[in-house]
Protein backbone atom coordinates (compact mmCIF):
# COMPACT_ATOMS: atom_id res chain seq x y z
CA UNK A 1 0.00 0.00 0.00
CA UNK A 2 2.52 2.30 1.06
CA UNK A 3 4.68 1.49 -2.05
CA UNK A 4 1.84 2.56 -4.58
CA UNK A 5 1.64 5.75 -3.09
CA UNK A 6 4.38 6.63 -3.41
CA UNK A 7 4.76 5.32 -6.76
CA UNK A 8 1.68 7.33 -7.72
CA UNK A 9 3.16 10.93 -6.08
CA UNK A 10 6.36 9.90 -8.01
CA UNK A 11 4.53 9.57 -11.59
CA UNK A 12 2.80 12.83 -10.80
CA UNK A 13 5.81 14.72 -9.66
CA UNK A 14 7.47 13.18 -13.17
CA UNK A 15 4.33 14.96 -15.28
CA UNK A 16 4.61 17.79 -13.72
CA UNK A 17 8.43 17.94 -14.13
CA UNK A 18 7.77 16.98 -18.01
CA UNK A 19 5.00 19.96 -18.27
CA UNK A 20 7.58 22.41 -16.62
CA UNK A 21 10.36 21.77 -18.94
CA UNK A 22 8.12 21.29 -22.65
CA UNK A 23 6.92 24.88 -22.32
CA UNK A 24 10.64 26.36 -20.77
CA UNK A 25 11.72 28.91 -23.71
CA UNK A 26 14.67 27.48 -25.87
CA UNK A 27 13.78 23.71 -24.49
CA UNK A 28 10.91 22.29 -26.27
CA UNK A 29 10.39 19.06 -26.48
CA UNK A 30 11.11 17.67 -30.04
CA UNK A 31 8.61 14.95 -31.38
CA UNK A 32 11.29 12.80 -31.07
CA UNK A 33 10.25 10.80 -27.95
CA UNK A 34 11.01 13.29 -25.64
CA UNK A 35 14.59 13.74 -26.49
CA UNK A 36 15.57 17.50 -26.17
CA UNK A 37 16.55 19.93 -28.85
CA UNK A 38 18.94 22.47 -26.85
CA UNK A 39 21.30 23.21 -29.65
CA UNK A 40 18.42 24.13 -32.26
CA UNK A 41 19.52 26.39 -35.11
CA UNK A 42 17.59 28.99 -36.82
CA UNK A 43 15.17 27.22 -38.87
CA UNK A 44 17.11 28.98 -42.39
CA UNK A 45 20.64 27.39 -41.05
CA UNK A 46 21.87 25.50 -44.23
CA UNK A 47 23.05 21.81 -43.97
CA UNK A 48 25.30 20.77 -46.54
CA UNK A 49 28.42 18.29 -47.81
CA UNK A 50 31.08 19.36 -50.03
CA UNK A 51 33.71 18.02 -51.52
CA UNK A 52 36.46 18.88 -54.86
CA UNK A 53 36.27 17.89 -58.37
CA UNK A 54 39.79 16.43 -58.84
CA UNK A 55 39.61 14.14 -55.62
CA UNK A 56 36.22 12.77 -56.79
CA UNK A 57 35.60 12.57 -60.33
CA UNK A 58 38.01 10.70 -61.63
CA UNK A 59 36.91 10.42 -65.86
CA UNK A 60 40.36 12.19 -65.82
CA UNK A 61 40.84 11.77 -70.01
CA UNK A 62 37.68 11.59 -70.90
CA UNK A 63 35.65 13.95 -72.64
CA UNK A 64 38.07 16.55 -74.16
CA UNK A 65 39.43 16.88 -70.11
CA UNK A 66 42.99 17.67 -70.18
CA UNK A 67 45.68 17.48 -67.49
CA UNK A 68 45.93 19.47 -64.13
CA UNK A 69 48.54 20.45 -62.38
CA UNK A 70 47.48 17.89 -59.91
CA UNK A 71 47.17 14.66 -63.03
CA UNK A 72 50.96 16.01 -63.85
CA UNK A 73 52.39 15.52 -59.72
CA UNK A 74 50.21 12.80 -58.49
CA UNK A 75 52.14 11.10 -61.68
CA UNK A 76 55.45 11.97 -60.86
CA UNK A 77 56.91 9.17 -58.32
CA UNK A 78 57.60 9.78 -55.00
CA UNK A 79 54.86 12.56 -54.68
CA UNK A 80 51.86 11.31 -53.13
CA UNK A 81 51.41 8.37 -50.64
CA UNK A 82 51.64 4.68 -52.51
CA UNK A 83 51.82 6.89 -55.79
CA UNK A 84 47.97 7.42 -55.48
CA UNK A 85 46.57 9.40 -58.44
CA UNK A 86 43.19 10.99 -59.18
CA UNK A 87 42.89 9.08 -62.32
CA UNK A 88 39.97 7.54 -61.02
CA UNK A 89 39.47 8.55 -57.55
CA UNK A 90 35.42 7.90 -57.07
CA UNK A 91 34.43 7.36 -60.21
CA UNK A 92 31.76 10.23 -59.48
CA UNK A 93 31.47 11.54 -63.24
CA UNK A 94 29.93 8.61 -64.23
CA UNK A 95 28.21 7.70 -60.25
CA UNK A 96 26.85 11.03 -60.11
CA UNK A 97 23.14 10.68 -59.90
CA UNK A 98 23.81 7.73 -57.17
CA UNK A 99 25.80 10.15 -54.83
CA UNK A 100 23.28 12.68 -55.33
CA UNK A 101 20.87 10.35 -54.07
CA UNK A 102 23.25 9.69 -50.99
CA UNK A 103 23.09 13.20 -50.37
CA UNK A 104 19.37 13.36 -50.58
CA UNK A 105 19.32 10.67 -48.10
CA UNK A 106 21.50 12.59 -45.74
CA UNK A 107 19.03 15.19 -46.08
CA UNK A 108 20.79 17.92 -46.41
CA UNK A 109 19.54 21.42 -48.20
CA UNK A 110 23.33 22.28 -50.12
CA UNK A 111 26.08 20.52 -51.75
CA UNK A 112 28.97 22.25 -52.20
CA UNK A 113 31.39 21.12 -54.92
CA UNK A 114 33.50 22.31 -57.45
CA UNK A 115 34.19 22.96 -61.15
CA UNK A 116 37.39 21.07 -62.92
CA UNK A 117 39.09 23.72 -65.09
CA UNK A 118 40.89 21.75 -66.82
CA UNK A 119 37.51 20.07 -68.01
CA UNK A 120 35.77 23.10 -69.27
CA UNK A 121 38.75 25.18 -70.58
CA UNK A 122 41.33 22.54 -70.98
CA UNK A 123 44.08 24.71 -72.47
CA UNK A 124 43.72 27.19 -69.77
CA UNK A 125 42.65 29.86 -71.55
CA UNK A 126 40.65 29.76 -75.66
CA UNK A 127 37.85 27.69 -76.21
CA UNK A 128 35.46 26.20 -73.76
CA UNK A 129 34.62 22.21 -73.89
CA UNK A 130 31.26 21.73 -74.34
CA UNK A 131 31.03 18.24 -72.89
CA UNK A 132 33.20 19.57 -70.01
CA UNK A 133 30.12 21.92 -69.46
CA UNK A 134 27.59 19.60 -70.30
CA UNK A 135 29.06 17.35 -66.99
CA UNK A 136 28.16 20.44 -64.56
CA UNK A 137 24.88 20.81 -66.70
CA UNK A 138 24.32 17.43 -65.76
CA UNK A 139 24.98 17.68 -62.44
CA UNK A 140 23.05 20.87 -61.18
CA UNK A 141 20.19 19.55 -62.79
CA UNK A 142 20.18 16.43 -60.94
CA UNK A 143 21.13 18.21 -57.82
CA UNK A 144 18.34 20.35 -58.42
CA UNK A 145 15.44 17.83 -59.46
CA UNK A 146 16.51 16.50 -56.09
CA UNK A 147 15.82 19.35 -54.13
CA UNK A 148 19.50 20.17 -53.46
CA UNK A 149 20.75 23.78 -53.50
CA UNK A 150 24.27 23.32 -56.14
CA UNK A 151 27.06 25.80 -54.50
CA UNK A 152 29.59 25.93 -56.63
CA UNK A 153 33.76 26.44 -55.93
CA UNK A 154 35.29 27.51 -59.64
CA UNK A 155 38.92 26.44 -58.40
CA UNK A 156 39.61 23.74 -56.02
CA UNK A 157 43.45 23.72 -56.85
CA UNK A 158 43.15 21.83 -60.39
CA UNK A 159 45.30 24.16 -62.25
CA UNK A 160 45.47 23.47 -65.99
CA UNK A 161 49.05 22.26 -66.59
CA UNK A 162 48.92 24.28 -69.65
CA UNK A 163 48.90 27.59 -67.93
CA UNK A 164 51.68 25.75 -65.55
CA UNK A 165 53.89 25.01 -69.35
CA UNK A 166 52.83 28.32 -70.70
CA UNK A 167 53.10 31.16 -67.97
CA UNK A 168 54.47 29.18 -64.72
CA UNK A 169 51.05 28.97 -63.22
CA UNK A 170 49.95 31.00 -60.67
CA UNK A 171 54.10 33.00 -60.99
CA UNK A 172 52.29 35.11 -63.60
CA UNK A 173 49.46 37.55 -63.68
CA UNK A 174 48.41 35.88 -66.61
CA UNK A 175 46.79 33.16 -64.94
CA UNK A 176 45.20 35.15 -62.55
CA UNK A 177 43.16 36.82 -66.34
CA UNK A 178 42.96 33.39 -67.35
CA UNK A 179 40.94 32.14 -64.00
CA UNK A 180 38.55 35.55 -64.13
CA UNK A 181 37.71 34.53 -68.24
CA UNK A 182 37.14 31.04 -67.03
CA UNK A 183 34.92 31.53 -63.86
CA UNK A 184 33.09 34.65 -66.05
CA UNK A 185 32.00 31.77 -68.65
CA UNK A 186 31.31 29.16 -65.67
CA UNK A 187 28.91 31.62 -63.72
CA UNK A 188 27.53 32.61 -67.19
CA UNK A 189 26.87 29.01 -68.01
CA UNK A 190 25.32 28.29 -64.48
CA UNK A 191 24.27 30.97 -62.81
CA UNK A 192 20.55 30.45 -64.23
CA UNK A 193 20.41 27.79 -61.95
CA UNK A 194 23.36 27.87 -59.21
CA UNK A 195 23.21 30.80 -56.72
CA UNK A 196 25.96 30.41 -55.25
CA UNK A 197 29.90 30.67 -56.02
CA UNK A 198 32.91 30.74 -54.73
CA UNK A 199 36.05 31.82 -56.59
CA UNK A 200 38.85 29.65 -55.13
CA UNK A 201 39.55 27.21 -52.25
CA UNK A 202 42.24 27.91 -49.76
CA UNK A 203 44.77 29.91 -50.86
CA UNK A 204 47.73 28.31 -49.16
CA UNK A 205 47.13 25.22 -50.46
CA UNK A 206 47.92 26.47 -53.79
CA UNK A 207 50.12 29.31 -53.20
CA UNK A 208 52.72 28.38 -50.46
CA UNK A 209 52.90 24.83 -50.89
CA UNK A 210 52.35 24.70 -54.51
CA UNK A 211 55.54 26.97 -55.36
CA UNK A 212 57.21 27.55 -51.99
CA UNK A 213 57.39 24.05 -49.56
CA UNK A 214 56.43 22.24 -52.98
CA UNK A 215 54.43 19.62 -51.10
CA UNK A 216 51.76 20.34 -52.88
CA UNK A 217 51.01 20.70 -57.05
CA UNK A 218 53.14 22.23 -59.16
CA UNK A 219 55.53 21.09 -56.66
CA UNK A 220 57.95 23.75 -57.22
CA UNK A 221 60.22 25.49 -54.47
CA UNK A 222 59.95 29.50 -55.64
CA UNK A 223 62.49 31.76 -52.83
CA UNK A 224 60.11 33.94 -50.66
CA UNK A 225 60.02 37.17 -53.01
CA UNK A 226 58.41 34.87 -55.54
CA UNK A 227 56.60 33.19 -53.48
CA UNK A 228 55.04 36.64 -52.22
CA UNK A 229 54.02 37.38 -55.95
CA UNK A 230 52.41 33.91 -56.31
CA UNK A 231 50.15 34.87 -53.31
CA UNK A 232 49.79 38.10 -54.85
CA UNK A 233 48.50 36.90 -58.10
CA UNK A 234 45.93 34.85 -56.30
CA UNK A 235 44.20 37.10 -54.66
CA UNK A 236 43.97 39.10 -57.57
CA UNK A 237 42.32 36.02 -59.55
CA UNK A 238 40.00 36.02 -56.41
CA UNK A 239 39.10 39.84 -57.17
CA UNK A 240 38.87 39.56 -61.23
CA UNK A 241 36.85 36.46 -60.95
CA UNK A 242 34.46 38.24 -58.44
CA UNK A 243 34.21 40.86 -60.90
CA UNK A 244 33.99 38.75 -64.48
CA UNK A 245 30.95 36.44 -62.54
CA UNK A 246 28.77 39.58 -61.51
CA UNK A 247 29.39 40.75 -65.46
CA UNK A 248 28.40 37.33 -66.59
CA UNK A 249 25.88 36.10 -63.45
CA UNK A 250 21.86 36.19 -63.49
CA UNK A 251 21.18 39.14 -61.73
CA UNK A 252 21.30 37.89 -57.31
CA UNK A 253 23.63 35.86 -57.90
CA UNK A 254 25.92 35.93 -54.47
CA UNK A 255 29.76 35.73 -54.58
CA UNK A 256 32.60 34.70 -52.17
CA UNK A 257 35.20 32.01 -51.41
CA UNK A 258 36.26 29.74 -49.77
CA UNK A 259 39.65 30.04 -47.51
CA UNK A 260 41.36 28.40 -44.63
CA UNK A 261 41.77 31.29 -42.52
CA UNK A 262 44.34 30.65 -39.37
CA UNK A 263 41.52 30.92 -36.81
CA UNK A 264 42.65 32.43 -33.69
CA UNK A 265 41.15 30.99 -30.47
CA UNK A 266 41.77 33.42 -27.25
CA UNK A 267 43.40 30.49 -25.41
CA UNK A 268 41.32 32.31 -22.26
CA UNK A 269 37.90 33.52 -22.67
CA UNK A 270 38.96 36.80 -21.18
CA UNK A 271 39.11 40.59 -22.50
CA UNK A 272 43.10 40.87 -22.80
CA UNK A 273 43.43 37.37 -24.78
CA UNK A 274 40.25 38.39 -27.27
CA UNK A 275 41.19 41.38 -28.11
CA UNK A 276 44.54 39.75 -28.77
CA UNK A 277 43.11 37.21 -30.82
CA UNK A 278 41.30 39.57 -32.99
CA UNK A 279 44.80 41.16 -33.45
CA UNK A 280 46.21 37.88 -34.68
CA UNK A 281 43.31 37.38 -36.94
CA UNK A 282 43.68 40.26 -38.98
CA UNK A 283 48.12 39.73 -38.95
CA UNK A 284 48.16 35.93 -39.53
CA UNK A 285 45.93 36.76 -42.44
CA UNK A 286 47.38 39.58 -43.89
CA UNK A 287 48.45 38.34 -47.43
CA UNK A 288 45.15 36.49 -48.14
CA UNK A 289 41.80 37.29 -45.93
CA UNK A 290 42.58 40.98 -44.67
CA UNK A 291 43.89 42.31 -47.82
CA UNK A 292 40.68 40.74 -49.91
CA UNK A 293 38.50 42.33 -46.74
CA UNK A 294 40.50 45.36 -46.13
CA UNK A 295 41.60 46.30 -49.75
CA UNK A 296 45.07 46.68 -48.30
CA UNK A 297 48.15 44.37 -46.79
CA UNK A 298 48.88 45.59 -43.76
CA UNK A 299 51.60 47.57 -42.74
CA UNK A 300 53.13 44.85 -40.29
CA UNK A 301 52.99 42.15 -43.50
CA UNK A 302 55.06 44.46 -46.05
CA UNK A 303 57.36 46.05 -43.31
CA UNK A 304 58.34 42.05 -42.23
CA UNK A 305 58.88 41.21 -46.23
CA UNK A 306 61.35 44.08 -46.81
CA UNK A 307 62.41 43.54 -50.35
CA UNK A 308 60.40 40.21 -50.60
CA UNK A 309 57.45 42.40 -50.54
CA UNK A 310 54.87 41.74 -53.52
CA UNK A 311 54.96 43.97 -55.92
CA UNK A 312 51.03 45.69 -56.83
CA UNK A 313 49.40 48.44 -58.06
CA UNK A 314 46.30 50.47 -56.57
CA UNK A 315 43.80 49.04 -59.48
CA UNK A 316 44.52 45.74 -58.53
CA UNK A 317 44.44 46.23 -54.62
CA UNK A 318 41.16 47.64 -56.15
CA UNK A 319 39.89 44.47 -57.70
CA UNK A 320 41.28 42.16 -55.20
CA UNK A 321 38.78 44.29 -52.68
CA UNK A 322 35.51 43.74 -55.17
CA UNK A 323 32.45 43.28 -52.45
CA UNK A 324 31.59 39.88 -51.61
CA UNK A 325 28.38 38.80 -50.59
CA UNK A 326 29.83 36.32 -48.08
CA UNK A 327 32.26 34.19 -46.97
CA UNK A 328 33.69 30.96 -46.67
CA UNK A 329 35.81 29.57 -44.25
CA UNK A 330 37.24 25.57 -44.08
CA UNK A 331 38.05 25.37 -40.72
CA UNK A 332 39.83 22.12 -38.95
CA UNK A 333 42.55 23.52 -36.73
CA UNK A 334 43.24 26.38 -34.41
CA UNK A 335 46.00 28.72 -33.68
CA UNK A 336 46.14 29.34 -30.24
CA UNK A 337 46.85 33.12 -29.05
CA UNK A 338 47.41 34.62 -25.75
CA UNK A 339 47.78 38.53 -25.41
CA UNK A 340 51.17 40.22 -25.00
CA UNK A 341 53.21 43.40 -24.08
CA UNK A 342 54.74 43.46 -27.68
CA UNK A 343 53.30 46.03 -30.52
CA UNK A 344 51.59 43.18 -32.47
CA UNK A 345 49.94 42.99 -29.02
CA UNK A 346 49.51 38.73 -29.15
CA UNK A 347 51.69 35.80 -29.80
CA UNK A 348 50.75 32.39 -31.13
CA UNK A 349 51.27 29.00 -28.43
CA UNK A 350 53.22 26.43 -30.09
CA UNK A 351 50.97 23.27 -29.30
CA UNK A 352 52.94 20.09 -27.09
CA UNK A 353 53.74 16.74 -28.36
CA UNK A 354 50.78 15.75 -26.56
CA UNK A 355 48.24 17.84 -28.31
CA UNK A 356 45.06 15.67 -29.66
CA UNK A 357 44.63 15.33 -33.08
CA UNK A 358 43.06 12.99 -35.64
CA UNK A 359 44.19 10.62 -38.12
CA UNK A 360 45.92 13.22 -40.18
CA UNK A 361 49.13 14.35 -38.28
CA UNK A 362 48.66 17.99 -38.88
CA UNK A 363 44.96 17.92 -37.67
CA UNK A 364 44.59 18.96 -34.36
CA UNK A 365 41.28 19.59 -32.26
CA UNK A 366 39.42 22.78 -31.30
CA UNK A 367 35.79 22.36 -31.75
CA UNK A 368 36.01 26.23 -30.62
CA UNK A 369 36.96 27.38 -34.04
CA UNK A 370 33.35 26.78 -35.26
CA UNK A 371 32.77 29.40 -32.78
CA UNK A 372 34.91 31.96 -32.86
CA UNK A 373 35.49 31.70 -37.24
CA UNK A 374 31.92 33.63 -37.60
CA UNK A 375 32.73 35.64 -34.83
CA UNK A 376 35.92 36.97 -35.92
CA UNK A 377 34.52 37.43 -39.94
CA UNK A 378 31.28 39.75 -37.91
CA UNK A 379 33.19 41.25 -35.31
CA UNK A 380 36.38 42.30 -36.97
CA UNK A 381 35.24 42.93 -40.64
CA UNK A 382 31.57 43.38 -40.11
CA UNK A 383 30.58 40.14 -42.49
CA UNK A 384 27.19 39.57 -42.66
CA UNK A 385 27.03 36.21 -44.22
CA UNK A 386 29.32 33.37 -43.24
CA UNK A 387 29.30 29.89 -43.85
CA UNK A 388 31.74 26.87 -42.96
CA UNK A 389 32.49 25.28 -46.07
CA UNK A 390 34.39 22.78 -44.97
CA UNK A 391 34.58 21.06 -41.20
CA UNK A 392 35.60 17.34 -41.12
CA UNK A 393 38.04 14.71 -39.95
CA UNK A 394 40.03 11.96 -40.97
CA UNK A 395 39.95 8.46 -39.14
CA UNK A 396 41.54 4.91 -39.48
CA UNK A 397 37.79 3.78 -40.82
CA UNK A 398 37.70 0.07 -40.89
CA UNK A 399 34.65 -1.88 -42.38
CA UNK A 400 33.89 -4.01 -39.45
CA UNK A 401 32.61 -8.40 -39.97
CA UNK A 402 29.17 -6.67 -39.76
CA UNK A 403 29.32 -4.28 -42.61
CA UNK A 404 29.50 -1.26 -40.50
CA UNK A 405 31.89 2.08 -39.95
CA UNK A 406 31.94 2.59 -36.52
CA UNK A 407 33.49 6.10 -36.83
CA UNK A 408 33.42 7.15 -33.17
CA UNK A 409 36.07 9.53 -33.14
CA UNK A 410 34.72 11.85 -36.33
CA UNK A 411 31.62 11.43 -34.57
CA UNK A 412 32.99 13.24 -31.63
CA UNK A 413 35.17 15.87 -33.63
CA UNK A 414 31.59 16.90 -35.80
CA UNK A 415 29.38 16.70 -33.17
CA UNK A 416 31.48 19.38 -30.11
CA UNK A 417 32.13 21.64 -33.60
CA UNK A 418 28.12 21.70 -33.80
CA UNK A 419 27.92 22.69 -30.75
CA UNK A 420 29.97 25.35 -30.79
CA UNK A 421 28.67 26.59 -34.39
CA UNK A 422 25.47 26.31 -32.21
CA UNK A 423 26.91 29.00 -29.75
CA UNK A 424 27.80 31.29 -32.63
CA UNK A 425 24.32 31.63 -33.72
CA UNK A 426 22.87 31.61 -30.77
CA UNK A 427 25.07 34.95 -29.70
CA UNK A 428 23.73 36.00 -32.98
CA UNK A 429 27.03 35.78 -35.13
CA UNK A 430 26.37 35.67 -39.06
CA UNK A 431 27.35 31.92 -39.30
CA UNK A 432 24.47 30.60 -42.04
CA UNK A 433 25.38 27.08 -42.90
CA UNK A 434 27.92 24.48 -42.45
CA UNK A 435 29.15 22.08 -45.32
CA UNK A 436 30.47 18.90 -44.15
CA UNK A 437 33.74 17.19 -45.34
CA UNK A 438 33.54 15.27 -46.48
CA UNK A 439 30.17 13.27 -48.27
CA UNK A 440 32.51 10.49 -49.08
CA UNK A 441 36.20 8.91 -48.92
CA UNK A 442 38.10 10.46 -51.84
CA UNK A 443 41.81 11.08 -53.17
CA UNK A 444 43.02 13.72 -50.21
CA UNK A 445 46.00 15.07 -52.22
CA UNK A 446 49.61 13.94 -50.80
CA UNK A 447 48.40 11.50 -48.63
CA UNK A 448 46.44 10.05 -51.71
CA UNK A 449 43.90 7.52 -50.11
CA UNK A 450 45.70 6.77 -47.10
CA UNK A 451 43.46 9.41 -45.39
CA UNK A 452 39.74 8.73 -44.94
CA UNK A 453 37.35 12.28 -44.62
CA UNK A 454 34.01 10.65 -45.64
CA UNK A 455 30.93 9.94 -44.09
CA UNK A 456 30.25 7.26 -46.85
CA UNK A 457 32.75 4.38 -46.86
CA UNK A 458 34.23 4.26 -49.97
CA UNK A 459 35.59 1.21 -51.22
CA UNK A 460 37.92 2.18 -53.90
CA UNK A 461 38.08 -1.74 -55.87
CA UNK A 462 34.54 -1.74 -55.79
CA UNK A 463 33.23 1.78 -55.62
CA UNK A 464 30.42 0.76 -52.60
CA UNK A 465 29.92 3.21 -50.48
CA UNK A 466 28.84 2.30 -47.21
CA UNK A 467 27.73 4.82 -44.48
CA UNK A 468 29.46 5.16 -41.49
CA UNK A 469 28.30 5.90 -38.45
CA UNK A 470 28.62 9.69 -38.69
CA UNK A 471 26.33 9.55 -41.58
CA UNK A 472 23.75 7.96 -39.59
CA UNK A 473 24.55 11.32 -36.78
CA UNK A 474 24.45 13.95 -39.80
CA UNK A 475 21.55 12.85 -40.45
CA UNK A 476 19.95 13.14 -37.27
CA UNK A 477 21.33 16.34 -36.66
CA UNK A 478 20.11 17.77 -40.07
CA UNK A 479 16.73 16.05 -39.19
CA UNK A 480 16.16 17.73 -36.24
CA UNK A 481 18.07 21.14 -36.86
CA UNK A 482 20.30 20.78 -33.93
CA UNK A 483 23.44 19.68 -32.51
CA UNK A 484 22.04 16.39 -31.57
C1 LIG B 1 41.29 21.10 -47.19
N1 LIG B 1 46.08 22.07 -42.96
O1 LIG B 1 42.69 21.09 -47.22
C2 LIG B 1 40.87 21.01 -48.64
O2 LIG B 1 40.05 22.06 -49.06
C3 LIG B 1 40.30 19.69 -49.03
O3 LIG B 1 40.45 19.51 -50.40
C4 LIG B 1 40.97 18.59 -48.22
O4 LIG B 1 40.64 17.31 -48.64
C5 LIG B 1 40.55 18.81 -46.78
O5 LIG B 1 40.87 20.12 -46.33
C6 LIG B 1 41.17 17.81 -45.81
O6 LIG B 1 42.57 17.90 -45.85
C7 LIG B 1 43.45 21.32 -46.11
O7 LIG B 1 47.21 21.53 -42.98
C8 LIG B 1 44.72 20.75 -46.09
O8 LIG B 1 45.74 22.79 -42.00
C9 LIG B 1 45.58 21.01 -45.06
C10 LIG B 1 45.19 21.84 -44.02
C11 LIG B 1 43.92 22.40 -44.01
C12 LIG B 1 43.06 22.14 -45.07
Amino acid sequence: MAQSITRRKLGKIAAALAAAESAGAGMAATQDGGVRGYYRFPNSFLWGCATAAYQIEGAAAQDGRKPSVWDAWSHMPGKTANGDTGDIACDHYHLYKQDIQLLKSLGVKAYRFSVAWPRVVPEGSGPANERGLAFYDRLVDELLSNGIQPFATLYHWDLPQALEDRHGGWASSETSKAFSEYAGLVAGRLSDRVGHFFTVNEFLCFTDQGYGSGIKAPGRKLPDGAVNQVRHHAVLGHGLAVQAIRAAAKAGTKVGLAENARICVPVIESAPHVGAASKAMRALNAPFLTAILEGKYPDAYLLAAGRNAPRFTADEMRAIASPLDFVGLNIYTPTYIRAADSPAGFVELPQPASYPRMASEWLTIAPEIAYWAPRHLGEIWGVKDVYITENGSSSTDRLTADGKVYDTDRLMYLRNHLVNAHRATAEGWPLRGYFLWSLMDNFEWADGYTKRFGIYYVDFKTQKRTPKLTAEYYREAIKRNCAV
